[in-house]
């Protein structure tokens, strides 16, 4: 019986008391919870609006520099998990500001990070070497050990949503982290090298991928909407993701990296998806448009720069109000490596 409340008897729990001082305990108290039927999670569905979180962040543009606080970001913690600094179990998600004339420091760590641009217009990421200008839409890929740094020459805020695999490589005791000696590193290859190596369905001849992760450190929106719009002008919907397109490692057919996956989906207006669950707990940032996400009997009604999470294995719908954009992020990567990703479409 998996009954968390049973009381053992008296003899039982003496018995328990006397392992437990040379560390043992008797797994027929916990097998059902241990190892469960189904997915089991304490991370909630829950949103962040933009319009909330914004002045915040500004505020905290005001209380300390991008360079004094290496990376001025406010954690979005999934309320199901407080003290623990994860969106989902295995995920980390931040809302990075980098304010005109500012410098996030260039390092390194094992942690892989993803970026996806909310506000503002031309700051860069330095990745080994290489810049790129961000616009909102982008996805920015930071591959693990990579040294990378911000910079904002532009003459607004910048704001993105940074997505780590953080708690993953905490679970498996794995970080390791380096400060470059310099804020902002040398640029040894001009803007757009990497797009024209790795980004134009070409692959330089005898370019062999070193890791799992993409080459492609830039995937600009204004590639990524005209690829939506074509494909909704020209055929159906499915009826679980409407028009849903997956960032792809051009090297391997794989996702962008070892561990984490992106995602994009086109929701025509009035589109109601059918109910859909998959075990790789979500966090979707909406691109454009409005409407709402029925998710473990709750309602999250979004709309452009929103935030939100739908837990592993949770039922879930999406209702488009207007013609949406929504972006996602999750471990499938991961998952599917360890064999361990399932999905479920009801009718
Ligand atoms: O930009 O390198 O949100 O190292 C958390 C840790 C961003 C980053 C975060 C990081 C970064």
């Amino acid at each position: 019986m998996a009954d968390d409340a049973r009381i053992p008897a008296p003899e039982r729990a003496a018995f328990y008391d006397r392992i437990g001082a040379h560390s043992m305990a008797p797994l027929w108290e916990s097998l059902h919870v241990l190892v469960s039927k189904q997915p089991v999670t304490p991370v909630k569905p829950h949103l962040w609006s933009y319009d909330q979180v914004r002045p915040y962040l500004m505020e905290a543009g005001g209380l300390i520099t991008a360079k004094e606080a290496e990376r001025r970001v406010l954690i979005l913690e999934n309320p199901g998990l407080p003290g623990k600094a994860s969106v989902t179990h295995s995920l980390y998600a931040g809302l990075q500001l980098v304010l005109p004339g500012e410098v996030a420091p260039g390092h390194r760590h094992t942690q892989t990070a993803l970026r996806f641009i909310l506000e503002g217009c031309d700051a860069f990421t330095a990745v080994d070497g290489e810049r790129t200008l961000m616009r909102p839409g982008d996805l920015v890929i930071t591959p693990s050990w990579t040294w990378h740094d911000h910079g904002n020459d532009s003459d607004r805020p910048m704001v993105w949503l940074d997505a780590l695999d953080i708690p993953l490589v905490g679970f498996f005791d794995a970080s390791f982290a380096e400060a470059a000696n310099a804020d902002s590193q040398e640029v040894s290859r001009p803007l757009g090298d990497s797009t024209a190596r790795y980004a134009s369905n070409l692959l330089p001849v005898d370019w062999k991928p070193a890791t799992q992760n993409s080459p492609i450190f830039n995937y600009p929106y204004a590639r990524t909407r005209e690829a939506l719009t074509t494909l909704a002008a020209n055929g159906d919907p499915d009826p679980h993701h409407g028009y849903k397109m997956r960032y792809v490692n051009p090297a391997s057919g794989g996702h962008v990296t070892p561990t984490i996956s992106a995602f994009v989906q086109l929701l025509p207006q009035g589109f109601a998806s059918a109910p859909y669950r998959s075990t790789d707990g979500t966090v979707y940032s909406v691109v454009e448009g409005e409407g709402r996400t029925v998710v473990g009997g709750q309602t999250l009604s979004w709309k452009p720069r929103d935030v939100f999470v739908v837990p592993s294995w949770a039922e879930h719908v999406h209702h488009a109000t207007s013609e949406a954009v929504l972006f996602s992020f999750s471990d499938r990567s991961a998952q599917e490596k360890l064999g361990l990703w399932r999905e479920r479409r009801a009718a």
